[in-house]
């Protein structure tokens, strides 16, 4: 169970300014989904050149790190991480690529529509879909491809994120499959590509649009969602449904999903074919500032671990025991271990791995600590997964800024 911090006082009063209109069929207003709370004044320095940021709370929100304002994009302090394994729905971090995505959605006159390569193309209302298959739950990770970005060194084009575009959360929904049986594969059937509400401002600007293999949604484990941990999903997260792929990177998680269309070739608009690629080599990486020759659509997560009960620059007291705590995650092969060093990476001793709430899910650790001798001390978390995946100690580099999984220093001094 997560721990919950207090709501900050901003976000309470922002959630009952908004609350009544949720109630009325989640018509939050337009302007302040798109402009935040005007009473922002916090702010905080994520650790990289030009990393000022404000903390504004949006609707649903607590105050989070804004990244940008048209589209919203927000990121989750990395103090959340410290509270539990479940990231709270308030404190999730948000990312659109397209500014005129929807800010009042009326859940009974949505429909979902399934056309394209199948026997009986389909339009369902939510209380439909809702009743086409048992509810499954997945307790999932979804993280932006750029987590992390604001790290790469030489430094690349993109939104200059910290550690927060991730987020884990239970997911309830039913499988793309039983949609995909209901309406019935024609043959030739090989990806399916999803849509959501949300549509440029301009012409020029290719609609997001993301497709998995038929394969893939046949699996079962791809959901469309309509709940994050027990409650509605927000608006700013993809209500009323969103696809969740888990141990896939979150350009998959399409929000606001309201068209599936099969197809009986691979999808080629830009999100796919152009955008959202990482170089075709096992590491995905390539000589810092160098592009890759030949590239493929980026797919499932690198393995990951955090230190997140010691930030970066904090001082330890010397002598005392303390249980430094952190988290992990893979791509879903489950974790074998995580290891921890106090030493900058000269000797490792094994972490007490938490309780396993799912093999897609972030994983506590803890270890016991106690610092003896004075001065500069460098915390290092690395994991290893079942199959023998682990983090580099030497980051890797792509022009993209995607994907960042090296062992994250946590610097420290003992006095
Ligand atoms: N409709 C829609 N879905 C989307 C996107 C988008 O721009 N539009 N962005 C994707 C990307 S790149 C990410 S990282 C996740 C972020 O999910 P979140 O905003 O719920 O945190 O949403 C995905 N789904
Ligand atoms: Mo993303």
């Amino acid at each position: 169970m997560p721990r919950r911090p207090a709501v900050p006082a901003l976000a309470r009063r922002d959630f009952l300014k908004t609350s009544g209109l949720l109630l009325a069929g989640t018509a939050l207003t337009r302007s302040s989904l798109l402009r935040g709370a005007d009473a922002a004044d916090a702010r905080v320095t994520l650790p990289f050149a030009n990393g000022e940021r404000e903390l504004v709370a949006y609707p649903q929100k607590r105050p989070l790190i804004r990244l940008t304002s048209r589209p919203v994009q927000l990121e989750t302090p990395f103090s959340v991480f410290n509270e539990g394994t479940l990231t709270p729905n308030d404190a999730f971090f948000v990312r659109y690529h397209l500014s005129d995505h929807p800010t009042s959605i009326d859940p009974a006159t949505f429909r979902l529509r399934v056309r394209g390569k199948v026997n009986t193309p389909l339009s369902l209302s939510l209380d439909e879909l809702k009743r086409l298959a048992p509810p499954v739950d997945v307790v999932a990770v979804n993280q932006c491809s750029g987590n992390s970005r604001g790290f790469f060194n030489p430094r690349v084009n993109g939104g200059q994120l910290g550690h927060g575009a991730m987020g884990n959360a239970r997911w309830t929904g039913i499988p793309v499959r039983a949609l995909l049986e209901k309406a019935g594969l024609a043959a030739g059937a090989r990806q399916v590509a999803f849509n959501g509400l949300d549509k440029p401002l301009v012409e020029a600007t290719p609609d997001f649009i993301k497709a998995l293999d038929v394969d893939h949604l046949l699996e079962g484990e791809v959901l469309l969602a309509w709940a994050m941990n027990g409650e509605d999903i927000p608006v700013l997260n993809g209500y009323p449904l969103r696809l969740v792929v888990p141990g896939y990177f979150g350009t998959y998680w399409v929000k606001h999903v309201d068209d599936l269309e099969v197809l009986d070739s691979a999808y080629t608009g830009f999100w796919m074919a152009t955008a959202y690629r990482v170089a075709d080599n096992p590491s995905h990486s390539v000589e810092p500032g160098t592009a890759p020759k030949k590239t493929v659509p980026i797919t499932r997560f690198t393995i990951r671990s955090f230190i997140t009960s010691v930030a970066d620059g904090a001082t330890l007291p010397v002598g005392r025991a303390t249980v430094i705590r952190g988290i992990a995650f893979d791509s879903g092969h489950g974790l074998r271990e995580v290891t921890f060093s106090s030493d900058g990476g000269q000797t490792w001793r094994a972490a007490t791995l938490g309780a396993d709430g799912g093999r897609y899910g972030f994983r506590e650790w803890t270890i016991p600590f106690t610092p003896t001798t004075r001065g500069p001390v460098t915390l290092l978390a690395r994991a290893l997964n079942r199959i023998g995946e682990t983090q580099p100690l030497e980051p890797l580099w792509n022009p993209a800024g995607y994907a960042r999984n090296v062992v994250e220093p946590v610097r420290v001094t003992v006095a």
